[in-house]
């Protein structure tokens, strides 16, 4: 763990800008009819999940060049996350991979991790690779699959990853489903589908009366013709089949170029279907890099939807989780990055004047609805993120602490060189 003396130490060196620039940017904010308050309360209050997987370097299927120093143990995982909450002050919840990262003592787990102020988020389940010794493959499907033996293998599976997620006090599962077919004629679309609805059913019925399921989409990959839930119209089916405590989760990566995500987004909160968020960013698809390194408008145009549908729809509350891998980059230093990106969008959809907004929509006044937006796209709110971690003993600058504490450098003397990140 990282003591409070040394966080307060580095902000020192910074401490003066940092105050210059809060307090011009309040000035503007606040003439602007914003209460600044407000939204650093708001900016306090959004924790965004740690993946388990993602505190390691994930690399491509070509390759993986791993930095040294990954957490080799789910113990060493939640340190990690646990290093990132000091800094940021913003990742205090992880989210668990099953069958990679399985508590074996829930109770011991559960106290490490609430001794770095850590929640744990959605638990996810596993049925797109084999593990060993399993006697059933989920070569061809795992919950869609013709064989009743594979899909009762991975329906008890999921049930498993509940159970471990009550012995931690998560509320929440994640169903991505790698199902699919990769050739026209392999599956029947209609059957595959009833097929997975009734196996979902199945799990369904095992969740406690305060937890629920998430169904993620994706339009491709593993398969490559066909996935059995492509879009988020399927999945709502689902989730409005199933039943109230089933959801839609929208991970950003998971869909075709040029898709207008906030859109899915409105209608999803319309139906108060929406159940959260794997975030990352994408060039051509399923990337799975840093949040807001390719595409931060459209992440500001995602949390202005987010924010009117929380303010006037009656969705439950949001799950926010990362959902990246790390090829090139530290996997903390991007962690660090994303969690950044998320806050900023945040933060600048919260500087939308919506009063303004709305008064333009209703006149069908278009150059000044965009120019409202943009307003707050291009407002620079930095500074209200850094003011919200000051309060909070995180780091003004994380990723400048990160580095000049040679966190790094310490993971490696500890774990080694060669220590890899279990599970990917
Ligand atoms: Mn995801």
């Amino acid at each position: 763990m990282i003591k409070p003396e040394q966080i307060i130490e580095i902000n020192k060196d910074s401490i003066d800008e940092h105050n210059w620039n809060f307090d011009n940017l309040s000035t503007w904010l606040n003439s602007c009819g914003l209460i600044v308050e407000d939204i650093i309360a708001k900016l306090n209050d959004l924790q965004i999940a740690i993946p388990s997987w993602a505190l390691g370097t994930g690399g491509t299927r070509f390759g993986r060049f791993p930095g040294g120093g990954e957490p080799s143990s789910l113990e060493q995982k939640i340190q990690d996350v646990g290093l990132l909450h000091q800094l940021n002050a913003s990742s205090g919840a992880i989210s668990l991979h099953i069958p990679w990262d399985i508590p074996e003592n829930a109770e011991k787990i559960g106290e490490l991790a609430a001794s770095y102020n850590l929640k744990f988020d959605a638990v996810n389940s596993n049925t797109f690779q084999d593990q060993p010794g399993q006697k059933h493959t989920y070569k061809f499907g795992s919950l869609c699959d013709v064989d009743g033996q594979v899909r009762k293998l991975a329906i008890d599976h999921n049930k498993e990853v509940i159970d471990h997620g009550i012995a931690l006090g998560s509320k929440a599962i994640t169903v991505w489903l790698a199902d699919g077919s990769s050739f026209p004629g392999q599956n029947n679309f209609r059957e595959a589908l009833e097929r997975t609805y009734a196996s979902l059913a199945d799990i369904y019925n095992h969740l406690p009366d305060d937890w629920t399921m998430f169904i993620e989409y994706k339009p491709y990959e593993p398969n490559f013709y066909s996935m059995v839930i492509p879009d988020w119209g399927t999945s709502h089916l689902l989730a409005n089949k199933l039943g109230p405590k089933a959801l839609t989760l929208v991970d950003l990566g998971h869909h075709l170029p040029n898709t207008n995500i906030e859109q899915i987004v409105a209608i999803l909160m319309m139906q108060n279907k929406l159940g959260g968020f794997h975030f990352n960013d994408s060039k051509y698809g399923d990337d799975d890099i840093t949040t807001g390194c390719i595409k931060p408008y459209q992440l500001f145009l995602i949390f202005n939807e987010l924010i009117d549908g929380m303010e006037s729809t009656k969705n439950p509350p949001l799950s926010w989780m990362i959902d990246a891998s790390h090829n090139l980059k530290d996997p903390l230093e991007d962690l660090i990055q994303s969690t950044e990106a998320i806050k900023i969008a945040f933060a600048q959809a919260l500087c939308i004047d919506r009063p303004a907004l709305k008064e333009a929509q209703s006149k069908s006044d278009v150059s000044l609805a965009q120019q409202i937006l943009q307003n707050a796209f291009r407002t620079d709110v930095r500074p209200l993120l850094a003011e919200s971690r000051l309060r909070q003993e995180a780091a003004i600058d994380p990723l400048d602490a990160f580095r000049k504490l040679g966190i790094r450098k310490t993971l490696i003397d500890a774990r080694g060189a060669d220590s890899i990140a279990t599970g990917l």
